[in-house]
């Protein structure tokens, strides 16, 4: 098979650059590891940046979202059984959006049959060779090995996939912090309230509601690294939200069945070389942040933006200028990101070990981020997300 530009996996990062490319005239192919109903029901991220919103608008990803998307003008954080509400009005009209990834997926996924472009599902990558001049993609498909050629390789096969280690030297570039607890997410038939959503830091560890629709709830417990997602039942759980998110009133969240279970490691890892010859990567590929500050979709997003941008100056006008700043034009917007997420993470998580001196310098920097108007300010900013260059 041949194609202009072979594309791995079908996260939001491919779907996207995919989107962007047929919309500018070129062709792509999609491999897919998993199945289409893995890829559709997966449960993952649900807080999109305005920047996320209006990409998604613009490449004609917007019908639903318009219809779905809850809009969010403020966030709480709670601790030491006290709670500060933040508005994230920054006067410009931004917000944040709450939608499902699998959402966003599932529309690109629709789109793209309905426009007839191939995805090859249950396509599982193993090898890339020729990167430097005419890369081929080496895949099993159907129990047979295949090989797709094309003029650029989009590596958006995430964090375990194949790509990275495809770019020479790039184990050497990688930065990686890797924290000492998990995230134990539920999504719970259970109408969210708009007066409790947000993170919460409690000495039994840290607590977030968050939406994933009016009826549906996004939440999650700060647990054991290696903690099985069904060792508590669905009571022990809303029990234990309502513990450590009790803000000084006792107020319960709405309880409802619980329809999914996963637990998550939390780390923040970067690679800072995202591209060599005719392979770039992108989104979960090229680095990962803990879930605390909502980004990874964001992320995402931005690096598909530019990655497409600078395929199509490739493929069109054989200008690599932009291809050559691939990599640090990301990395503009990566590493302040995973900043603010890992100060998140940091701030709200209780690591073991951990003093009552070392809860207290918490207390501080949520007290700050709470209270004081230098501080939601820096929570603002950091929420909605730093502009685009591209
Ligand atoms: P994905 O979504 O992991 O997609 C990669 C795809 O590549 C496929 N693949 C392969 N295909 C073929 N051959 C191979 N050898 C392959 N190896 C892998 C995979 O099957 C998969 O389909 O990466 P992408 O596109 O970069 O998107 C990144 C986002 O998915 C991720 O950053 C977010 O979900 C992170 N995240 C959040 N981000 C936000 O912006 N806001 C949030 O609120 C948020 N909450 C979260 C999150 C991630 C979480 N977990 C589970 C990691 C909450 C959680 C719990």
């Amino acid at each position: 098979m041949k194609t202009q530009v072979g594309i791995i996996g079908a996260g939001p990062a491919g779907l996207l650059v995919a989107r962007i490319l047929q919309l500018n005239g070129i062709d792509s192919v999609i491999l897919e590891r998993r199945t289409r109903a893995y890829v559709l029901e997966r449960v993952r991220a649900g807080v999109l940046e305005s920047g996320t919103v209006d990409t998604l608008r613009t490449y004609g990803m917007g019908e639903r979202l318009n219809r779905e998307g809850i809009p969010m003008r403020s966030m709480q954080l709670c601790w030491d059984r006290q709670k500060a509400d933040i508005s994230l009005d920054d006067g410009t009209g931004r917000h944040l959006t709450t939608y499902g990834q699998q959402k966003i997926v599932e529309d690109l996924i629709l789109q793209r049959e309905a426009d007839g472009l191939p995805i090859v599902f249950e396509a599982d990558v193993s090898r890339l060779d020729g990167i430097e001049d005419a890369p081929r993609i080496h895949y099993r498909h159907n129990g047979e090995d295949k090989v797709l050629e094309c003029q650029f390789i989009a590596g958006c096969d995430g964090y375990h996939g194949v790509s990275r280690r495809h770019i020479p030297g790039s184990d050497e570039h990688v930065f990686l912090t890797e924290y000492p607890f998990a995230w134990l997410g539920i999504l719970a038939e259970a109408a969210p309230l708009a007066a409790r959503r947000g993170f919460a830091h409690s000495t039994r560890g840290l607590a977030v509601a968050s939406a994933r629709s009016a009826s549906v709830g996004r939440l999650y417990l700060q647990v054991e690294p290696d903690a099985d997602p069904n060792a508590m039942s669905d009571q022990q759980i809303w029990d234990e939200l309502d513990i450590r998110m009790d803000d000084g009133t006792a107020a319960q969240l709405n309880r409802g069945p619980i329809i999914e279970r996963s637990v998550a490691r939390l780390r923040g890892y970067v690679c800072e070389k995202m591209r060599h010859g005719r392979l770039a990567i992108a989104g979960d590929a090229a680095h990962i942040v803990p879930p605390s500050g909502g980004k990874g979709l964001n992320l995402a997003v931005g690096d598909a933006r530019i990655m497409a941008e600078a395929i199509r100056r490739l493929l069109t006008t054989n200008d690599t200028t932009l291809l050559d700043s691939y990599s640090e034009m990301c990395l503009r917007r990566i590493w302040p990101t995973v900043h603010w997420a890992c100060s998140m993470c940091e701030a709200l998580h209780i690591f073991p070990g951990q003093t009552s001196f070392q809860t207290r310098m918490q207390y501080q920097t949520l007290n700050h981020w709470g209270n004081t108007e230098i501080g939601q300010q820096r929570l603002r900013k950091a929420q909605l997300g730093l502009p685009y260059e591209i």
